[in-house]
This record gives structure tokens, sequence and C-alpha cells, in this order.
């Protein structure tokens, strides 16, 4: 079991690109590690910190929970991530459209709409889902597009 430990404060942990999730210290006092969260496997995700499932730090005591009380009590949105691609030169467009339709449910006008959107822009976006879809999604179209040694570039975004 991996220890549960922050020294900045408990339960804060690294968030992607979400500056706004940084945890405010307890009181300026470390918590304990036993304090932590009973055992329960902690998963490092870059959208922790933002579900609110920890309302006050489950630490139990008194006085010293106000702020981390009042800063968890309202449940944040999960956040969402732009899933944007790229042009490049080489990629064929009917693959591309192939991909808008394949990955992201677009019928052929809207995937050819955006394909030449990111033909004349540079990048367009695909969609806008929850962390863990949107790099669903990259990875698939990556992998879909080395498979057919196009070089196809796909990323994700906070949006
Ligand atoms: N620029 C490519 C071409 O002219 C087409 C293309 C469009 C490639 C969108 C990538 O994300 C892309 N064949």
């Amino acid at each position: 079991m991996a220890k549960v430990h922050d020294d900045s404060a408990q339960g804060c942990r690294a968030a992607f690109m979400a500056p706004e999730s940084a945890c405010p210290m307890i009181s300026g006092m470390p918590v304990p590690a036993v304090m932590g969260n009973a055992g329960i496997p902690v998963h490092s995700g870059p959208d922790d910190g933002e579900r609110g499932d920890e309302p006050d730090g489950g630490d139990g005591g008194e006085g010293q929970v106000s702020l981390a009380t009042r800063t968890r009590a309202k449940p944040k949105k999960p956040s969402q991530f732009k899933v944007l691609m790229l042009n490049d030169d080489y990629t064929p467009m009917e693959f591309v459209v192939m991909v808008l339709k394949r990955f992201f449910r677009m019928d052929m006008e809207q995937a050819t709409q955006v394909m030449l959107h990111v033909h004349q822009r540079g990048v367009g976006v695909c969609g806008i889902y929850p962390y863990e879809i949107a790099e669903t999604k990259v990875n698939q179209v990556m992998d879909f597009a080395r498979q057919n040694q196009h070089p196809l570039q796909c990323t994700l975004e906070k949006a």
C-alpha cells in the first residue's frame, strides 16, 4: 500500500494543468499520513481533487478544518478536456474524415467540415470530454494513424 502523504497538504495531488485545484494548507498544519483515507487506494488521476470526494480531508478532528471544509463544500464538476486534431501535410483528407466519423461519431458532413477547418487553420476541436475519455480518444486516434502509417497528431487541452 502506497504511503498516502503529501508534504504540502493532505489530499492535494498533482493536477494536469489545473491550477485552480491547488490545495490550501489546513491552518498551516501538515496532516499525519495515518489520518488519510482509511486504506482506500488513491489514484493520482489528473482531475483528482476536483470531485469533492473528501469533504473535510477525512481527519474527523475539530477546530482545524474550517478552511478545508469551506473550500471543498461546493463539489466541483469534473474537468473537461478538448480533444484537438492537428494538421500535417501528409495525412490524406479521407483518412482524417474516417477518423472523425469513427472515433468522434460525426456524420460525413460534420467530419468534412472539421477536417477542412483543421486543414485550413492548423488545429481544430474534435470533441470535449472528461479527462479519461479524452485521453482514450487521443490514444485511439494516434494508434489508428500509426497503424496506417500516417503522421496525424491528436492531443488534449483543458477546456
Ligand atoms: N493537410 C492534409 C492534406 O492536405 C489533410 C489533413 C487535414 C491532415 C486535417 C491532418 O488533421 C488533419 N492532405
